[in-house]
């Protein structure tokens, strides 16, 4: 006697890797975003996976000199590490023959550099390749921060002044996490995922189809070694999380790793803030806008949460250039509400120091 099946019911796959992930959107919205981003995503991802393969070894080359040597300084003042150098490369080659990506903008490259300017080229990337180098010798947390910006129109023309101008909107952003696993998370506008770079498949698998930042949190994450060089708003508001009250969940704990997409994954999953503000040193601000802050706002806002410099939202950027520098509180709404509570209340009397 024969046994009998019956048909299973569909549904949604429980193992999905990106690639798969991004053929089921493309499917989903045919002649959108997705039409665009889909193959840059992949190509997005297999420089993350070389990159992941190097940031494994990258503590033991760094005590090897000459491997170690320093690459230089980017063209916003900052020191490059040979692995930023060696990041952007990466990024480059894996652009390199793509006939979907206008230009691309790195921290690591003065100039937007032209890629294509074929009928099918609507993107433009900004990355920072490398966030957090200062963790790589010390095997810390690194990580990579994207924003996809897409032009009204395809062809030749000044695509630097399209994106200060704010005539090429960002419609997909996202991070690489190269932590205790490598991660990759990512949105393009519904709803925010992440993948784990599962290494005996060579795959990003999702893990997360949609992940929500919590309303509030307990901790916070801010270089406080500058305290006295900020906003007075910002020190009371220090103040303030340090005071014990249960009710609030007061005092807040500190968790502070030195690199932006490390702190700010912590904010996005478990909730808090994250901070960078303008100070005496850093008179705009550290962080930048258009690879930094801007891809990062777009993610939050995606997942519930809110971005701002202190007084207003990041989102839509506004630049007088390609590396704009900003202020930025990002993480659970309330807690970044909070913070702008407190640098609005000390404001009127506060007008002539330096900017949050
Ligand atoms: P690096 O990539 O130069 O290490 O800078 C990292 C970063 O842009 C961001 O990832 C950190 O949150 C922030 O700077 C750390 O800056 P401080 O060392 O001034 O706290």
């Amino acid at each position: 006697m024969s046994a009998q099946y019956s048909t299973p019911a569909p549904r949604s796959p429980t193992i999905l890797s990106l690639a798969q992930h991004l053929r089921q959107v493309e499917r989903e919205r045919p002649g959108g975003v997705a039409d665009d981003l889909s193959p840059l995503m992949n190509q997005l991802a297999f420089a993350a996976k070389v990159l992941a393969r190097e940031i494994n070894r990258a503590a033991l080359a760094a005590a090897a000199p000459p491997q170690s040597v320093q690459g230089g300084t980017n063209s916003t003042g900052d020191d490059q590490t040979r692995l930023d150098v060696y990041a952007n490369q990466v990024v480059l080659d894996a652009f390199h023959r793509s006939t979907r990506l206008a230009g691309l903008v790195s921290e690591e490259m003065d100039e937007l550099v032209v890629l294509s300017e074929g009928d099918r080229a609507r993107m433009i990337l900004c990355i920072d390749p490398i966030d957090g180098s200062s963790n790589t010798e010390i095997n810390g947390s690194l990580g990579t921060i994207f924003g996809f910006y897409r032009r009204e129109r395809t062809g030749p023309g000044d695509l630097t002044a399209e994106l200060i101008e704010g005539r090429a909107p960002l419609v997909a952003a996202g991070y690489v996490f190269y932590g205790s696993g490598t991660l990759l998370v990512y949105s393009q506008g519904e709803g925010v995922r992440s993948f784990l770079l599962d290494r005996e498949l060579g795959e990003f698998m999702m893990c997360h189809p949609d992940i929500r930042c919590p309303e509030e949190g307990d901790s916070f994450a801010a270089n406080t070694g500058r305290l006295y060089e900020w906003h007075p708003g910002l020190q009371r508001y220090i103040h303030h999380i340090s005071q014990r009250d249960p009710a609030t969940r007061r005092p807040y704990s500190l968790r502070y790793s030195g690199a932006l997409v490390a702190d700010f994954h912590r904010c996005l999953l478990r909730g808090g803030v994250y901070f960078y503000p303008s100070d005496r040193g850093h008179a705009e601000g550290k962080l930048r806008l258009f690879y930094e802050s801007a891809p990062l706002a777009f993610l939050v806002e995606q997942a519930g949460g809110k971005a701002s410099d202190g007084r207003s939202p990041i989102l839509p950027p506004r630049a007088r250039s390609i590396h704009q520098r900003s202020s930025l509180v990002i993480g659970s709404a309330r807690e970044v509400e909070l913070i702008e509570k407190f640098v609005a209340e000390a404001e009127p009397k506060t007008a002539s120091a330096w900017t949050i």
